[in-house]
């Protein structure tokens, strides 16, 4: 039942961090979406995410996730948009929490909605709890979210320790798909410090110097959605972004995934 969250969370607890790969399959349809997952697959990628905002439900996300899963053996995980995002074909799907929406509907029918799909589909649901920072992007307006302020981390500190004393097995912090706002590595750093569960940063991820930093700030992981999408040679730049995240794990002064014992007996 907990096979995609165990080998998330021994990945972790192996390499020090997770890579993703996200993939908008209402911009990468099928092939062309299994593609771009075969060269984050041959990149190192430990997990492709299938979803979007918009245009990313139905026939458009199954069929896109069955292709998917033709061409690469690593877990492939739903990040849904909405609850119409779930498919029998993933492996998984993020069981989303949003923590800042300011909709019912995002924060309780969403959820609810999802749910009944979920244990039709068969899938393995994954607690996570999803925090959108400034400036959010299509992800923020969609789900109504009240974006965390970037210059009040403690506010997304608490956020964050909200998640984990209600459950959540993980957090992800984006800033929305193509942020062009700095990476907030501050705030990650903050967060990371006050939090036992593992910490995922989205938004905006383009660099291995980005990817280093924000892992050796205390992260347990990154996921790329519109770098590769513009990349030219998507397996070199998820091969460096691996890289560059290793040797950030390895520069840190000390590893907040000691304390991970207790998330264990979670699995
Ligand atoms: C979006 O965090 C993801 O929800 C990825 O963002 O597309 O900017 O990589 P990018």
């Amino acid at each position: 039942m907990n096979r995609t969250w165990s080998y998330l969370y021994n990945s972790i607890n192996t390499n020090g961090f997770v890579l993703f790969g996200l993939i908008d399959p209402d911009k990468h349809y099928e092939e062309n979406g299994a593609n771009l997952a075969l060269s984050m697959e041959k990149g190192e990628a430990d997990a492709i995410l299938v979803g979007g905002s918009t245009g990313a439900e139905g026939e458009i996300i199954s069929d896109t996730i069955r292709s998917i899963k033709k061409k690469v053996n690593i877990p492939v995980i739903i990040f849904p948009g909405n609850a119409g995002a779930v498919s029998r074909y993933a492996d998984a799907i993020f069981y989303l929490n949003i923590k800042n929406t300011t909709s019912s509907y995002w924060g309780s029918e969403f959820p609810f909605l999802m749910t009944p799909l979920i244990k039709k589909a068969a899938i393995e649901p994954i607690p996570v709890v999803y925090m959108l920072l400034e400036p959010g992007q299509t992800a923020g307006w969609i789900s109504q979210a009240c974006p965390f302020p970037r210059q009040k981390p403690d506010l997304a500190v608490i956020g964050a320790l909200s998640a984990e004393y209600a459950g959540a097995k993980m957090i992800v912090v984006d800033s929305g798909s193509g942020s062009r706002l700095d990476t907030p590595f501050e705030l990650i750093s903050q967060i990371s410090n006050e939090i036992k569960i593992p910490l995922i940063y989205g938004g905006g991820i383009k660099t291995p110097e980005q990817a280093y930093t924000v892992i050796q700030k205390g992260a347990s992981g990154i996921q790329v959605g519109t770098a590769a999408e513009e990349s030219k040679d998507v397996i070199d730049l998820f091969k460096s972004l691996r890289e560059a995240m290793k040797n950030g794990y390895n520069s840190r002064n000390m590893k907040p995934l000691d304390v991970q014992a207790e998330v264990r007996q979670a699995i």
